[in-house]
This record gives C-alpha cells, structure tokens and sequence, in this order.
C-alpha cells in the first residue's frame, strides 16, 4: 500500500541515514528528505515534533506506506521485503546470515561507540581517540571476516546491505583519521561501492542539507 511519496528524515552526515538513502537510490524509490539538523538548535532530533516521529531522537526515520520506522537495518529489511529489487539479502541462507554479521557489527559494534550522543558523554579533548579506538578495533574484526567472505563487495560480487554499511562508516573513519592503511580488504571494497552511482547520489556531499562549503 503505497501513500503519498516517502518522507526520509535526514542528516547529510549522518552515516546511518546515508545507509538508508543508498537502499533508496539502488531500488529506484523516489523520496522527499526532511532535513533534521543534529547539530543546529542543541540538536533538533530532541524537538518535540520528531521525538513523536522517533522517540529514540536520532535519524533516519522513514514514513512509508502510512507507517514511520526508526533504525535503519530494520529499514533496509522493510524495503527488501516491500520493493525485492535488486536483493540486498541474499538468498542463500548462509550468505544473509553473512551479511547480517557485518552489517551488525558495523551498526552495533561500531557506529553506537562514535555516535554524537556517545561523544557528547566522553567529553571535549578524548573524543579523538576514543572514537579512533572504537573504529580501530571494529575495523580489526571487519578486515579479517572480509578476507574470507569478499569478492567484488563485502560478500561476494553482490552490493549487499553489508556493503551498506561499509561505505558509510568508511566516511565516518576517514572524518575521525584513522589510519586506513591497515584495512587493504575494506579500502578495495569501499573504493569499488564508491564508483556505483546510488552509493555517488546518496553521499553526505550531495544531499540538500549539504553546507555549501562541503558540497561536491
Ligand atoms: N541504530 C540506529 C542508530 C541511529 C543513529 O545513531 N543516528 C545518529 C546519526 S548517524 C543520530 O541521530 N545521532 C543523534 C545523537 O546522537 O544525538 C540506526 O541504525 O538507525
């Protein structure tokens, strides 16, 4: 049942929300963004109005087809089970638990410890390395699982919701200067995603909340 357009409550930083806006752009879902600035305002995901929208008072949140989900993985697998194509989960039982692993470990092990809220807590001054050891130590587990489950993208030669998850917190270790070279598996895997125009689209440069000074 498909009512009105659907509305993507956004950050153009926001890698979570660009997790969203990728499964949009690959299945060809045409969406208006309600930009929800994080930082302006003490942070406008605390407003009211949104909080009635997402009670947890972070983006993405997704209207569609008349209800409003909050958390993007359970966004991504509402997509895949309303508009199948392209599959971001495969088919094979064995492959989805795979790309369910990665996309958990990034969306749970990973982005949770180096959220604004997290970083708001460490304090001014610790953020910076806090944030680098959260990535850094993630980023240890992720390389090794990618060596064995990797083709072209994070499992096999497939985009996955795995690879969804990548890029974005790829972006998120290059903001906070991780040392990438360490990740030869996830800078390849990034730089393919990278060349695929949904992944170009939905990019933090390119979105209408985008400061024209971090415009591409
Ligand atoms: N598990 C949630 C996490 C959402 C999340 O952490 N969103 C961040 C932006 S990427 C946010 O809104 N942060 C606001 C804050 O920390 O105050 C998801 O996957 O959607």
């Amino acid at each position: 049942m498909q009512v009105g357009k659907p509305v993507l409550y956004s950050y153009f930083r926001s890698s979570c929300t660009w997790r969203v806006r990728i499964a949009l752009a690959l299945k060809g879902i045409d969406y208006e963004t309600v930009p929800v600035n994080l930082i302006k305002d003490g942070g406008q995901q605390f407003s009211k109005e949104f909080q009635t929208l997402n009670p947890m008072k972070q983006v993405p949140a997704l209207k569609i087809d008349g209800i409003t989900i909050g958390q993007s993985l359970a966004i991504i697998e509402y997509l895949e089970e309303t508009r199948p194509t392209p599959r971001l989960l495969p088919q094979d039982p064995q492959k989805k638990a795979i790309v369910r692993m990665i996309s958990d470990l990034i969306a749970s092990g990973i982005q949770p410890l180096q959220n604004l809220s997290v970083l708001k807590q460490v304090g001014e001054g610790k953020q910076l390395p806090w944030a680098q050891e959260a990535i850094t130590s993630g980023f240890n587990a992720l390389e090794q699982i990618l060596r064995s489950t990797a083709g072209k993208y994070c499992v096999g030669d497939e985009v996955s919701m795995a690879d969804l998850c990548l890029v974005p917190q790829v972006a998120n270790a290059e903001r906070f200067k991780v040392d990438l070279s360490h990740y030869p598996t996830i800078c390849q895997i990034n730089k393919a995603l990278l060349a695929l125009e949904a992944f170009q689209v939905s990019h933090p440069s390119r979105q209408p909340d985008t400061p024209a000074e971090l415009r591409a």
